[in-house]
C-alpha cells in the first residue's frame, strides 16, 4: 500500500512502519441493531517522516466522525485522572497565571474535570469543546463552554469576545488535531504576548519503550516526541521552554510553550529530552521498524496466554471498554468466543457492543456478582487503580492480566 507525504512538512520520505489492519473507530460501540449492518473501517497504518521527525497516522479519520453528540469518553471516570488534573491546575494557578483580567481557555475540555479546577484560579476560564454531549455536562457544572471545534477563525473570535489569553491549555488533545497548522495559528491568535501554552499528551518514547501500540488509534493522529514538537512550534513563531515527563496514560509528556520572543527563558530539560530521544535511536526509521517487530511478538504472547487459559476451560472476561480496548482486540482478533463480556464503569457504554469485535459491554456490577477466574485490563493505563479498587477479586481468587509490553498474569 503506497504511503503519503507527511502531514506536517509535506516531505513525501514518510517510513510507513506499523500496520494494524483495517480498524473500526475506538469509540463506535454498537447496539444490538447496529451489529447487522457494515461497520466504518479504516487502515489503522503509521509512518515517520525523517525531515521532521513527526510520527504520525498515515490515513486520518475526519474528526467529525469522532467527536460529536454522543462521544463515548467522560474524562471524569478516574480518581487518578481527577487527583492529576489538581495536580496541574495549582501548577498553572500557582505559577503561570499573571494577570486575573485575562482570559484561560481550555481545548477538548471534555466534562470540566480540569476546567472546573482552573475556574477556581480564574473565573474567565473558558472551554472549547466540540463534543456536545461532554460540553454539556460541563456547562452543567456552570462552566463556559463553546461547543465547536477550535479554528484560527474561532480563537480571532473568542480573543474579540473573552480577551486574549495568557495560558491556553490542552489535556490529551493536541494529538487528536490533524491540522496542526492551523492549532498553532489558532494559539497566535487567542495568546497574549507572554501567554503560556501547555499541553500533555502520549509521549513517543514511552510507547516505543512500552510497546503501547493500543495508543495508536484515529483519534491520535500523532505521537509527539520532543524533538518533533519543537519543530512544529518554531516554524510558527512558537518556542518550547519547558518539558516534564509525567506518568499518566502510561507515560505522557507535558508541553510548555509561548510565543518564539517572550521574555521566558528555555529552560535546559527540552534540550536534554531532545538529547535523550537522540540516544534512543527516535531520530531515524530503524527505531520505528524494530518497534513494530517487538509489537507483532507482544501480540503472539497475548494471544497465547489467553488461548492457552481457555483450553484450561477458565473463565475470561475484558475490563474497561477503553478506546485502547478496540485496537488490542481487533489487532489480536479477540472476540466473544474468548471475553465472556467488557466491563466498564460509562453507563452510556452498557448493553453496547466493542466495535469490530462485538463483545457485549456491561456494568462492572456484572463482574463482582460473579467473579469469573481471569479479568484481562483492556485500560492497562488504570492498572494500579483497577487492582487496587477491586482487591475482592483477588480474595476471591481472580487474577488480572496486562499485556504491555508482553503478556501476562499480573
Ligand atoms: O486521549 C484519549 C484518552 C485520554 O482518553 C482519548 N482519545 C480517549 C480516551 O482514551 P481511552 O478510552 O483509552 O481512555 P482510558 O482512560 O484509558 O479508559 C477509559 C475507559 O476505561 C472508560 O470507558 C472507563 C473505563 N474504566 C473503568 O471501567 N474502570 C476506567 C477506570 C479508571 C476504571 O476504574
Amino acid at each position: 500500500m503506497p504511503s503519503k507525504p507527511c502531514r506536517i512538512c509535506g516531505d513525501d520520505a514518510l517510513h510507513p512502519f506499523l500496520d494494524l489492519g483495517e480498524m473500526p473507530i475506538a469509540n463506535a460501540f454498537l447496539t444490538a441493531d447496529q451489529l447487522r449492518q457494515p461497520e466504518y473501517k479504516f487502515r489503522l497504518r503509521t509512518g515517520f517522516c525523517s525531515h521532521c521527525l513527526m510520527v504520525q497516522l498515515i490515513d486520518v479519520v475526519d474528526p467529525k466522525m469522532l467527536f460529536h453528540d454522543h462521544y463515548a469518553y467522560y474524562s471524569s471516570i478516574s480518581r487518578v485522572m481527577d487527583r492529576h488534573f489538581a495536580g496541574l491546575a495549582e501548577l498553572i494557578g500557582e505559577s503561570l497565571l499573571y494577570d486575573r483580567e485575562l482570559p484561560l481557555y481550555e481545548i477538548g475540555s471534555n466534562d470540566g474535570i480540569l476546567l472546573e479546577k482552573l475556574a477556581r484560579w480564574n473565573p474567565n476560564a473558558v472551554g472549547i469543546e466540540p463534543s456536545t454531549n461532554v460540553a454539556e455536562v460541563a456547562r452543567n457544572k456552570g462552566l463556559t463552554v463553546v461547543g465547536e471545534f477550535l479554528t484560527p477563525a474561532l480563537a480571532n473570535e473568542l480573543a474579540a469576545k473573552y480577551g486574549r489569553a495568557q495560558l491556553v491549555v490542552g489535556g490529551n488533545v493536541l494529538c487528536h488535531i490533524p491540522n496542526l497548522k492551523d492549532l498553532a495559528k489558532s494559539l497566535d491568535g487567542l495568546l497574549d504576548e507572554e501567554g503560556v501554552f501547555v499541553f500533555e499528551d502520549p509521549y513517543l518514547l514511552e510507547i516505543v519503550t512500552q510497546l503501547a501500540y493500543d495508543q495508536i488509534y484515529d483519534e491520535h493522529v500523532y505521537y509527539f516526541s520532543v524533538s518533533s514538537l519543537s519543530r512544529l512550534f518554531e516554524s510558527h513563531g512558537l518556542r518550547l521552554f519547558r518539558v516534564q515527563p509525567i506518568p499518566v496514560h502510561g507515560g505522557s509528556m507535558r508541553v510548555f510553550g509561548c510565543r518564539a520572543g517572550s521574555r521566558r527563558p528555555t529552560e535546559s530539560s527540552v534540550g536534554d529530552q531532545i538529547e535523550l530521544e537522540q540516544e534512543n535511536g527516535l531520530g531515524a526509521p530503524e527505531a520505528y521498524t524494530v518497534f513494530a517487530e517487538r509489537v507483532a511478538q507482544s501480540r503472539q504472547s497475548l494471544t497465547d496466554l489467553l488461548g492457552n487459559l481457555k483450553r484450561e476451560g477458565k473463565r475470561l472476561i475484558g475490563y474497561a471498554a477503553a478506546s485502547k480496548a478496540t485496537v488490542i482486540l481487533n489487532y489480536c482478533g479477540i472476540g466473544p468466543e474468548t471475553l465472556e463480556y467488557v466491563c466498564d464503569t460509562t453507563p452510556t457504554k452498557h448493553g453496547l457492543f466493542t466495535p469490530g469485535t462485538h463483545v457485549p459491554i456491561v456494568p462492572i456490577e456484572t463482574f463482582a456478582a460473579d467473579y469469573p477466574d481471569y479479568a484481562f485490563v483492556l485500560a492497562w493505563n488504570h492498572l494500579k487503580e483497577i487492582v487496587e479498587k477491586e482487591s475482592a477479586f483477588a480474595s476471591h481468587g481472580g487474577k488480572f492480566i496486562t499485556h504491555i509490553p508482553t503478556a501476562r498474569v499480573v
